[in-house]
Formats: structure tokens, sequence, C-alpha cells
């Protein structure tokens, strides 16, 4: 490693309730997908680790489950991760919608940074959906009070607006020292998990609402041809037979528009051809099971 005392580096973490925009957001700093997003809550179930560098140091952003109350095992694993790394980091982002109203989930996160001294930058995201913009200074008066905040920063984490303003207030924060990753390091995820991942993901935005938190998707081979092409088999898992069915769809139209959808994303992620097979596996209450969320994943 070449020495860089001049440089930055630290650990950021997103929090917020779900579907505020947090993977959307380290997706966009970062200047590529490695979060899948989705407009379901709970979309996010593993921390992500990603990675910025430029000529001002380097940050590591966390992606985590959205801190709620947990209903079952896979939550109580999701609530744990997150609330977790608020303590190991350097900074805390703090992801909300615009508005004055402050929620149970707004309070109930408050509580928890109460007891961190990591400084929290309070990040009011979709400011595209806002129409008249004097309405914002509202949203900051509005959160002023409910903790003590390093900074207040408005942005769009989709149309791109302030995203670089939040970068530079980041480093600001960050400190001196050396990188953790070389500079070509965007993710610490293995390839076989984005492509889990983005599975996932799709399965997520095409199905409707009550299926997507009862699945998972597990990668049962994923192996490189001779001439470049992956192959992937991939298996989705479901709680019912019920929901097996929807997965599938009519004649099988539901699983191929997933795995269209889900290939074309992993081909362009991964630089070369894949041909994806899909299943669909029925494991009842899987959420439940230690065993089969070990197997799935959710172990730390
Ligand atoms: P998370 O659950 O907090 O990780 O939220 P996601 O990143 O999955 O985003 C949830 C939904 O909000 C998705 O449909 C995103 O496209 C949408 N979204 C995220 N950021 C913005 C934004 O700045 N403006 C608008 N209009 N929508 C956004
Ligand atoms: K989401
Ligand atoms: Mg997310």
């Amino acid at each position: 490693m070449e020495e860089n005392i001049q440089k930055k580096s630290g650990f950021v973490t997103l929090i917020g309730r779900p579907n505020v925009g947090k993977s959307t957001l380290m997706n966009h700093l970062i200047g590529q997908k490695i979060a899948i997003t989705s407009d379901k809550p709970q979309t996010t179930r593993n921390r992500v680790q990603t990675v910025y560098t430029d000529d001002r140091g380097q940050i590591i952003f966390l992606d985590t489950p959205g801190i709620h109350k947990a209903k079952n095992k896979l939550g109580e694993y999701m609530v744990n991760v997150a609330e977790h790394t608020l303590k190991e980091v350097d900074v805390i982002l703090w992801l909300v919608e615009p508005a004055t109203f402050i929620g149970a989930g707004e309070r109930h996160i408050a509580e928890q940074l109460k007891n961190v001294k990591t400084p929290v930058i309070l990040v009011i995201n979709k400011i595209d959906t806002v129409k008249n913009q004097d309405e914002i200074l509202t949203f900051i008066a509005a959160y002023k009070d409910v903790c003590d905040f390093a900074e207040i920063v408005p942005l769009s984490a989709l149309k791109d607006k302030n995203t670089d303003l939040l970068t530079e207030l980041i480093f600001k924060y960050l400190p001196y020292g050396p990188q953790f990753y070389d500079e070509d390091t965007v993710t610490d995820q293995p390839m076989r998990q984005i492509a889990s991942e983005l599975i996932r993901e799709k399965a997520l935005r095409l199905l409707d609402d009550e299926i997507p938190h009862g699945i998972a998707v597990t990668i049962e081979k994923m192996k490189e041809r001779r001439g470049g092409l992956i192959d992937i088999e991939a298996s989705i898992v479901c709680e019912r037979e019920s929901h097996k069915g929807i997965i599938i769809g009519k004649g099988g139209s539901m699983l191929k528009r997933i795995g269209i959808e889900a290939r074309k994303e992993i081909e362009s992620m991964m630089d070369t051809q894949v041909n994806l097979q899909l299943w669909v596996k029925v494991r009842k209450e899987w959420r439940d099971n230690e065993l089969y969320l070990k197997n799935y994943g959710y172990n730390q």
C-alpha cells in the first residue's frame, strides 16, 4: 500500500425506515448498482458493503436492513444487523421522507441514536417529489429538535440531486488514515450473492405484495464454460404451494419474466453471457427455521 497521510477513510451506514431510499442512495453515491431496490419494504436483508474512492479518500458504505420491529427470526436477524452497525461506523446517514410529520418509526430510530456518539447526517430524500421547494425548510425545522444532527442535507437519490454535497460532508467527518480497499474495489459481496440478490429483486418487483416477504433465492450452481459463458442454476424458495403457482405463473410466464430480467442484469454486472435456469421450491415457514435461514445466507 502506498503511503497516504493526506487521505481520509472510514465507514458510513445508511439507516431509516423501509422504502426511504437507502439502497438507491448508496448505489448512486458509488455510481454502480450493487444493492437491490424495490418499492417493497424489507428488500434489503443483509448488510451490503460498498466502496467509494476518489482523490479525497475512501468511503465504505454499509447498507443495512431497516430498523423495525421484528415479527419472526428473519426479522430479528435483520434488526440485529442494523443496530449493531451503528456503533461501528464513523458517520451515520439517517434518511427520511420529505415531511413534517415525525412518526413512531422515526421516534424509534431517534431513541436508538441517543446511545451512540457517532455523528449523524440527516438526509431528507426524495425532494424531487416536493412541488414547492420552500417546503423543504419546514421539513428541516421539524427535524431539528429530533436529534442533534451534524448536518442536514435535502437531496434526491433517484435524480442524483445534491448527492455531491453529501459526499463532501461525509468526508468532512471521516478520519485521516490508510485506505481499506484498493481503488478498484466496489463491493465485498461475492458474485454468487449479487446474482441471487438480483434474482430476488426481479421477483420482488414483478410479484404481488404478499409473496415477496416469504421468498429467498439460492444459487445451486454457478460455473464458467470455456469461452466465458456462465451457467447459473438458482431456486426461488417460497412458503406455500399457492405461492409457487403464482411465482411460476400461467404456463410458466412469470418465472420466465423474472428469469429474463435477472439474466440481463447479471450479464451486464458480470460483463459476460449468462445462461440462467430458475426453479421454484416450497419450504414452509423457512423464515422461522434457523437451519434454513443459515442455508439461505442469513447468519453472521
Ligand atoms: P430502502 O428500502 O430504504 O433501501 O429503499 P429503496 O432504495 O429500495 O427505494 C424504495 C423506493 O423509493 C424505490 O421504488 C425507489 O425507486 C424510490 N426512491 C428512492 N429514492 C428516491 C428519490 O430520491 N425520489 C423518488 N421519487 N423515489 C425514490
Ligand atoms: K425497499
Ligand atoms: Mg434497501
